[in-house]
Parts: structure tokens; C-alpha cells; sequence
């Protein structure tokens, strides 16, 4: 398959859906990028009251964790991937089924939007038990992801004809990473959807009285590691079949994105048990292992690193720089017209920090001392609010002006990232610092930790905090900014032809696939190594946990002393 495609013509139907898709989700980003605000003021004592715009802290940080971390990401994915395949296989997409998985999102989503605003769905993100959500919220979320399974089963048709259409070629990387991306996530779902399904929804419907949090909380990592991979990988997409050619070069080598992307289907999943490493009742054994397997998922990272350099420096080169480094000089960082290059270099500069304090939580002694402390979310968002969110930003820029054939205001577009990667270096810092003091997580510390009257005050947590409150407000000022070019070019003037295209790199090594060629052998080995990692935890959660427990509402803590919970002997 030549990788010298040009612009195709749009359907028309492709495009309603995918404006819808990138559209909605941007709107309601404005509450989630409002909530992380909020959040550094509420956090830093700048406003000590229990709800700020209505909001409660738990329901706005429920809000914020839902809509930017699986709203905005899960509705990009599936955007990107109908219109990515479509392009690279040079297929039309049933737009039915597309359609289907679209309202399903689009309902899941309203119903679990509307119970977190009316105060009965403040679960964080991470719903676990024994906080307690209305049946409509977990349905909302099951919804929600059958959606997304639709969406991905609707694209595996089409490549299978394409595979039977096109013997012995090798498929485009492009398509190649987003089915990683969808496979990742058809597995990992499903025993969260078991969770959902058969814990969550008959405990919260009163079928059941209590319900078994360890089991839960495994069950919902097995998927919640694996999820931030979902994440990561249609920005590692990006990075390898775009980044190169926006830089003015070309892929360094095209096995390597192959090769990583295949580790990725291996490694993801087998690894969640890293965020239980505080939790008894799994033993140390298994916890090491899956530590290891963690640090394994490093390696990916770092093929995509050296690869990734090794095309820039080509493009650097290609636009007639010498000498060892001043390649880094020639690239094209601050071209208005090119300013998808900026979203996806920054996000690879922030991802660096990312990737290093996410191997100091992958180490087993070492995450005892930053556990449930502000380190976590400082390292998160140099992760999913870095290089993931600003490609995924920049993406559906791109895409709206590509399919619209409406003018960016190419200069603000391109300040986002800059002010972005400034915001969140203070911002992560501040979290990341005052997580080593000791500063919780989770917490609306101005009614506690940084309120003088209170006998908790800490006032040593000041200059962190404060770093927090002004590294967040950089980054709202930067997504006012963005939404300005979105939505400004969104309901703007149409000046160009609709096309849909994707800026797709040439490879400068163009290896044949070899056993990267097909996915069956990785899939398996997948399931393999999960059987392997999880079978013993699950019996170690099974045998440790005699008791269920009820559930459990934050505002009404003194309901514990009248239940039934912990039994009397
Ligand atoms: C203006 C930009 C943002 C600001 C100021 C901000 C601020 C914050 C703060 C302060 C917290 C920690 C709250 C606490 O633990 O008490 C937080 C949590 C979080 N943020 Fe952000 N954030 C921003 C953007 C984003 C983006 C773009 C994403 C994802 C795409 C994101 C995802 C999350 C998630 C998943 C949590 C964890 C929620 C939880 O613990 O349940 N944030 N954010
Ligand atoms: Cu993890």
C-alpha cells in the first residue's frame, strides 16, 4: 500500500457523525476544564467552602475525572478511528452501526451526566464501592461502553475484506495501531463491565445488601491500568505515523511502531494490580510480578522514544541541518499553518516526565511513599492531560478543519501547547512536591489542611498548593483559548474544499512485517499472560475476603456506627 495518499472525498454522512462526535464531548469538556479550576482553588484554601458553582467537591472532581478522562478520550477514539480507517484502507464505514454505537455513547453518557449534577452519582471516576452511585449511573456507564465495543466491531469487517482484497500487503500502521488501541480495550472491559453489571447495578437497585470491595477494586483495575493505554495509544498513533511527516521527514522505522504496538497488547492488561500494592489481602509475591510486568511496559515507551528522535533528527536533517544536535534547531515548532507539529512535540516533552515518575509508582517499595498523596494526579497529568490531551486536542482541530474546510486561526492554535506545557510544569510540580510532604489527594483542603480555623491547618503546604493553583489556571487559560479556535472555527466560514486526510508518513526503513504481520499470535499470548497474572490474585482476593461490606456515604459518616459493619464477633 503506497503511503503517498492524497486527500480523499468526504461522505457526508461520515462527516455529521464525526462533528457530533468530536463536538459534543468538547462542549461539555468547558464543565470538566471549569471543575480542574475549581479544584486548585478549592485545594489551595483560595476558596474555603464546601461547593463552588453549585458544585460539590466530590461531584466536581467526579465530573472532571469522567467527562476529560473517559467522555472526551473514548468519543476522540472512536471519531479518529472511523475517519483513520475509513482513510487508510480507503473504505466507506457502515454508517449505521456507526450510528448505533454513537447513541448509545451519547445516552450512556447524558445518563451518567445527569445523576453525577443531581448529587447522586459522586464516585469519582473510579466508582469503587462502598460509595455508592444510582442505578442509572452504572447503566449510563455500561451504555456507554457497549457503545464503544460497537464502534470498534463495526471497523473488523472491513479489514478483514481489505486483508482478503489485498493479499500480502502489509497493513497501514495507522490501522494497525488503532485496532491495538480497540483490542486493548475489548479486553480490559470486559470484567469491568462484570463489575458494573453483576456487583455494582444489583447492590445499588437494593437487590443486594452488601457488596465485596476487594473484588471490585480488582476487577476495576484490571481495566484502569489497561484504560490509560487506551489513552495513550491513539496519540502514539500520532506520534509515529504523523509526527514524522509534519516534522518534514519521515518514519524512522516502520517495525518498530509495529513492534511496540504488539508489546502493547501484551503488557497492558497483566499489570493492574500496581495500583493495589497498599491493599492487603493480595499477596507480595503477586504484586512484585505484576510490578515487573510494569516496568515492562517501559519498553515500548522507549522503542517510541528513540524512534521518534531518530525521525525527528531526520527531518532536521532533511531541512539542512549539520552537525551532532542543531537538528533540534530546524524543526518546525512555531509554523501557524503546521500546528499539529507543536501538539504532538510538546505532549512527547511532557510525556518525557510522565513516563519517569510513572516508573518511580510502577516500583513496589517506592510507591508506598508517594501512595493516595497530590503525587498521583501530578504525575497523571503530565500522562493523560499531556501528551494524550494535547493530541487529541490537536487532532480534532485538524479534523474539523479538514472536513468543515473552515480557517483556523492558525497563531492561537499554536500558542495552546506552549501555554499548556508551561501550565502543567508548575501545576504537576506543585501536586507532585506537595504529594512528598504528605499533601492527600482527593481532598477540598481549603475547608481543612489550608483553613487557619481549622485544627488541621498545614501551613508548610502553602507554596506547593499555591504552585498548583497557578500552574491550573495557566492551563484554563489555554483551553479559553483553544475553545475560542474550535468552536470559532467550528461556526466559521467555509473557505476551503471538504476532504478527509491525514497527514500519513512515509517510513524511511520500510521492513516487511515479519511477525508483526497479523494479531492473532499476540492476542493469544495476551491472554495468556493474563491468565497467568491474575489467577492467583483473584484466588488471594476470593480467600481474603470473608466480609462484604454496605455501603458507604461520605456526608453521613456516623451511619457506620449504626450498621451492621465491621460484624461483632
Ligand atoms: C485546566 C486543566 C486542569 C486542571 C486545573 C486540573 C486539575 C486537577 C486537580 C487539582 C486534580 C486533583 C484533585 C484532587 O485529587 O483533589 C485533578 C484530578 C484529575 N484530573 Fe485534572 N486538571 C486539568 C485537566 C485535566 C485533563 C485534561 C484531564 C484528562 C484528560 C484530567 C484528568 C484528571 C483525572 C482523571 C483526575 C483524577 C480524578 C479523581 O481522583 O477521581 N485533568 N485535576
Ligand atoms: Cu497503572
Amino acid at each position: 500500500m503506497s503511503l503517498r495518499q492524497t486527500a480523499m472525498s468526504l461522505d457526508r454522512g461520515l462527516k455529521r457523525l464525526t462533528l457530533i462526535q468530536l463536538a459534543v464531548p468538547m462542549a461539555l469538556l468547558i464543565v470538566g476544564i471549569g471543575g480542574g479550576l475549581l479544584q486548585t482553588l478549592m485545594r489551595a484554601g483560595i476558596i474555603k467552602s464546601p461547593s463552588a458553582l453549585g458544585l460539590e467537591y466530590y461531584q466536581g472532581l467526579t465530573l472532571h475525572g469522567i467527562i476529560n478522562a473517559i467522555v472526551f478520550t473514548t468519543f476522540f477514539a472512536v471519531a479518529f478511528g472511523n475517519a483513520l480507517v475509513s482513510y487508510s484502507l480507503r473504505v466507506a464505514i457502515n454508517l449505521k452501526i456507526a450510528w448505533l454505537a454513537n447513541w448509545l455513547m451519547l445516552v450512556g453518557t447524558v445518563m451518567v451526566a445527569a445523576m453525577v449534577f443531581a448529587g447522586e452519582g459522586s464516585v469519582l471516576y473510579t466508582f469503587y464501592p462502598p460509595l455508592k452511585a444510582h442505578p442509572v449511573f452504572y447503566a449510563g456507564l455500561a451504555l456507554f461502553v457497549v457503545g464503544s465495543w460497537v464502534a470498534f466491531w463495526n471497523w473488523i469487517p472491513l479489514y478483514l475484506q481489505w486483508r482478503r482484497e489485498h493479499p500480502g500487503q502489509k497493513t497501514p500502521l495507522a490501522v494497525v495501531g488503532i485496532f491495538t488501541t480497540f483490542i486493548v480495550w475489548q479486553i480490559c472491559t470486559v470484567p469491568v463491565a462484570y463489575e458494573v453489571i453483576v456487583l455494582l447495578l444489583p447492590w445499588s437497585l437494593g437487590w443486594t445488601d452488601t457488596i465485596n470491595i476487594e473484588f471490585a477494586r480488582t476487577l476495576f483495575w484490571f481495566f484502569g491500568h489497561p484504560l490509560v493505554y487506551f489513552w495513550l495509544l491513539p496519540a502514539y498513533v500520532m506520534f509515529y505515523t504523523m509526527l514524522p511527516k509534519l516534522a518534514g521527514g519521515k518514519l524512522f522505522s516502520d517495525r518498530a511502531g509495529r513492534l511496540a504496538l504488539m508489546i502493547f497488547i501484551i503488557l497492558s492488561i497483566p499489570v493492574g494490580a500496581h495500583h493495589q500494592f497498599a491493599e492487603p489481602g493480595i499477596g507480595a509475591q503477586w504484586k512484585l510480578l505484576h510490578s515487573f510486568l510494569t516496568l515492562g511496559v517501559t519498553i515500548p515507551s522507549f522503542i517510541t522514544a528513540f524512534t521518534m528522535a531518530a525521525s525527528l533528527e531526520y527531518a532536521g536533517r532533511q531541512r539542512g541541518a549539520k552537525g551532532l544536535l542543531n537538528w533540534f534547531g530546524k524543526l518546525p515548532y512555531f509554523q501557524a499553518d503546521n500546528y499539529m507539529f507543536a501538539y504532538l512535540f510538546v505532549g512527547l516533552v511532557i510525556f518525557f516526565f510522565g513516563g519517569i515518575t510513572g516508573i518511580i509508582n510502577a516500583s513496589y517499595n517506592l510507591n508506598n511513599v508517594v501512595h493516595n498523596t497530590a503525587w498521583m494526579p501530578g504525575h497523571f497529568h503530565m500522562t493523560v492531560a499531556g501528551p494524550v490531551f494535547l493530541a487529541f486536542i490537536g487532532m480534532s482541530l485538524y479534523m474539523v478543519q479538514k472536513m468543515t474546510g473552515k480557517k483556523i486561526k492558525g497563531k492561537l492554535a499554536l500558542a495552546v501547547p506552549y501555554l499548556w506545557m508551561i501550565g502543567i510544569a508548575i501545576f504537576s510540580t506543585g501536586l507532585m512536591r506537595g504529594g512528598l510532604h504528605g499533601e492527600p489527594r482527593r481532598t477540598n483542603m481549603g475547608l481543612t489542611y489550608l483553613n487557619p480555623e481549622s485544627s488541621l491547618y498545614q501551613p508548610e503546604w502553602k507554596l506547593w498548593v499555591m504552585m498548583t493553583a497557578i500552574g491550573g489556571t495557566i492551563m484554563f487559560l489555554a483551553m479559553v483559548i483553544y475553545f475560542a479556535v474550535f468552536f470559532g472555527a467550528l461556526f466559521g466560514k467555509k473557505t476551503e474544499e471538504e476532504v478527509l486526510e491525514f497527514p500519513l508518513s512515509e517510513a524511511y526503513h520500510d521492513e516487511k512485517p515479519g511477525i508483526f504481520a497479523n494479531f492473532k499470535p499476540w492476542v493469544i499470548a495476551a491472554i495468556i499472560l493474563i491468565v497467568v497474572s491474575y489467577t492467583p490474585v483473584l484466588i488471594d482476593v476470593m480467600r481474603s475476603t470473608a466480609y462484604t461490606a454496605p455501603p458507604y456515604d461520605p456526608h453521613v459518616p456516623s451511619q457506620l456506627a449504626s450498621s451492621s459493619f465491621p460484624p461483632t464477633w
